[in-house]
């Protein structure tokens, strides 16, 4: 599909707009949910091959979400791409019976390939299912993986990209939040990422620097992947704010995980509409 970067904001705009609703009801993962929306848009409605009326498609491309705790995000963009509906995210979410939770589970949610939440485990995962296609002769779909900046501490996470050059998984594609904050403190004070980007390139991989809350950038970077078939995995290193959207929650470590008011919530909507409007009407 092929939609203009005007469109991909709006439906971005609503994404925020919807998990927004879901945290006035419940506590989620917020920021780090909207850090990484635009990506997740762009990747959900514009770059995978997915058709939700065909999931088990052998030639789909596969999603994992190495930083689990995103799992609202996942689901609403989902949503947008005819899956179920923002409401049925809304109003299960966290109940007994319901299909989406603080993790993404596939035993109750038949659109995520693989449960995570554990962090340093969806990488690893992603990297087996992109040898596994290959080893299937698959050499068209590609596995996309999101991690989180803290979960780059996992040693799991170095194993996997030492494994991903070595096997020539060209298929591969991590893109890193990096949005500078995790649970209870910045990046440099927890452990320090040093020249992230350089920490990939030295284990062979691709690596594209981006603006990850630039919906131009953001297409930049998937409109040049190499292709599937391709022997090099892809690290695209998306710089972002955490909380991004929502004045008091940008840079916030606060903002981690919580639950807004329903003040807040109006006017939160508010704010993200009239950005929209005024970003459009230039
Ligand atoms: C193995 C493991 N240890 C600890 C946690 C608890 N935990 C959940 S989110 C989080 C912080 C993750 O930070 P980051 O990867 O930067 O994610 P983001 O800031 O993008 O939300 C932690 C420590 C976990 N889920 N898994």
């Amino acid at each position: 599909m092929s939609y203009t970067v005007r469109e991909l904001e709006k439906a971005a705009m609503q994404i925020r707009i919807n998990l927004l609703r879901l945290c006035n009801k419940e506590v989620i993962h917020i920021g780090g949910d909207l850090s990484i929306t635009d990506v997740m848009t762009a990747l959900w409605l514009d770059q995978m091959n997915y058709d939700p009326k065909n999931k088990s498609d052998e030639d789909r491309d596969r999603f994992v979400l190495s930083k689990g705790h995103s799992s609202a995000v996942t689901s609403f963009c989902q949503a947008a791409l005819g899956c179920f509906s923002p409401e049925d995210v809304i109003n299960e979410y966290a109940t007994d019976e319901g299909r989406f939770s603080m993790h993404s589970c596939n035993l109750v949610n038949p659109f995520v390939e693989v449960s995570t939440g554990s962090l340093g485990h969806g990488m690893p995962i992603a990297c087996g299912m992109a040898a596994g296609l290959r080893l299937k002769g698959n050499y068209k779909s590609r596995v996309y993986t999101v991690m989180g900046d803290g979960e780059q501490s996992e040693g799991s996470i170095w194993e996997a990209a030492a494994n991903a050059v070595h096997y020539k998984l060209g298929n591969l594609v991590a893109i890193l939040d990096y949005n500078g904050l995790e649970a209870d403190g910045t990046i440099d004070e927890i452990t320090g990422l040093g020249n992230i980007a350089d920490k990939y390139r030295a284990f062979g991989w691709n690596v594209v620097e981006i603006d990850g809350n630039d919906m131009k950038q953001i297409l930049n970077a998937f409109d040049h992947l190499p292709s599937a078939d391709s022997q090099v995995p892809t690290c695209i290193i998306a710089s972002t704010v955490k909380g991004k959207g929502v004045s008091f929650m940008e840079g916030n470590v606060r903002w981690h995980a919580g639950k807004i008011t329903d003040e807040q919530l109006s006017s939160c909507i508010d704010s993200l509409r009239s950005e929209y409007e005024q970003r459009w009407s230039e």
